[in-house]
């Protein structure tokens, strides 16, 4: 367990119900990598749920605990040297609390780190711990190429050619990746009060996908697509990926696939850590509905923008805020 020296306050942050065991989403899809049937179990999962879990992806297990026991080893440091590594604003870098730009407030501390191509961006000088900075990268390295599967799993089981149609988005020059650590501290002021300190407020990503990784403290929740506001606990598997849809993967499919709501509860004893690699396109790339995907007479959903105007209308957002909305048709 790693506890903090300086435990931020509660009281700045929101609280949400503490999950139950009938909150327990057992149905996640699950996605064999390895398998041929992998491109059509992903559709199927984008469609439903725009969320599943990725198993049998080869990325080796001492990889991501190594990975892992540096980041915990960064968070057990005393809060003035974490604060050194900080702000995450605007060029990446260590953050408490705040989250974006406007006021949100999680009961977490994090890295929030640019990527170049496979590995932590040159411009970024944290963490400056070369042991970490190595795992990150390796972990980094591998998790990109199963976002590259990910991706090009879609696109099969989506019927677009060529393979990479959407994969190069994510792997050529000047893409724009963003790789974060959080952890979430666990908060026993709030033990048996039945409710919990709220670690990421529910949000969509903006990017195309999100990967995911987490110890094995769960707390991550997803918002059920059919039934609404309906909060569901994802159970943690430290073996796995979790990938979720984002909200540029949705207008590429004018809607077939939905960005999933989600948001992290924290745990009144447990540490959380995850690791989330976001696989976001050029700056200039446009997003629009694929050309392939549009039946015959079918509109596109959304007005016409590119990668860095959605980019930059995300951070004038808060959090929970719908921020396709404004680009709805
Ligand atoms: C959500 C997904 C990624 O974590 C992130 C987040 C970003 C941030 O933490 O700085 C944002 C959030 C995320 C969406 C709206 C804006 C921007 C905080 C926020 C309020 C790094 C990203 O790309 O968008």
């Amino acid at each position: 367990m790693v506890v903090l020296a300086n435990p931020p306050a509660v009281d700045q942050i929101p609280l949400l119900r503490s999950p139950g065991p009938t909150d327990t989403f057992a149905a996640v899809p699950v996605v064999d990598l390895s398998i041929p049937g992998a491109a059509r179990a992903i559709v199927d999962a984008c469609e439903r749920f725009g969320f599943f879990k990725v198993v049998n992806h080869g990325v080796d297990t001492g990889t991501m605990d190594r990975a892992e026991s540096e980041a915990v080893e960064f968070f057990a440091q005393a809060q003035p040297v974490k604060d050194r590594a900080g702000p995450a604003y605007p060029s990446g870098g260590y953050g408490s609390k705040r989250i974006g730009l406007n006021g949100d407030m999680g009961w977490l501390e994090y890295l929030l780190l640019a990527v170049h191509n496979a590995s932590i961006s040159d411009s970024c000088a944290v963490p400056s711990n070369a042991a970490f900075r190595a795992a990150l990268n390796e972990y980094i390295a591998a998790v990109r190429k199963v976002a590259v599967r990910v991706l090009e799993a879609m696109a099969e089981g989506l019927g677009i050619a060529p393979v990479d149609a959407l994969s190069a988005m994510v792997t050529e020059q000047g893409s724009d990746q963003v790789f974060r650590v959080n952890h979430y501290p666990p908060c026993p002021a709030l033990q048996g009060l039945g409710c919990s300190a709220t670690g990421f407020g529910e949000h969509t990503d903006p990017q195309l996908i999100s990967v995911l990784r987490s110890n094995g403290t769960s707390g991550l929740q997803i918002a059920l697509r059919d039934d609404g506001a309906q909060w569901m606990s994802v159970p943690s598997d430290r073996n796995a990926f979790f990938v979720n849809v984002g909200d540029s993967l949705q207008v590429l499919t004018n809607g077939r696939f939905k960005s999933v709501k989600h948001r992290v509860v924290t745990n009144s004893l447990k540490s959380r850590v995850s690791f989330i690699y976001f696989a976001g396109p050029p700056l200039a790339q446009r997003i629009a509905p694929l050309p392939e995907l549009l039946r015959e007479g079918e509109e596109s959903l959304y007005k016409e923008f590119t990668w860095g105007e959605y980019k930059k209308a995300a951070y004038k957002t808060r959090l929970g805020d719908n921020r396709l909305a404004q680009f709805e048709k």
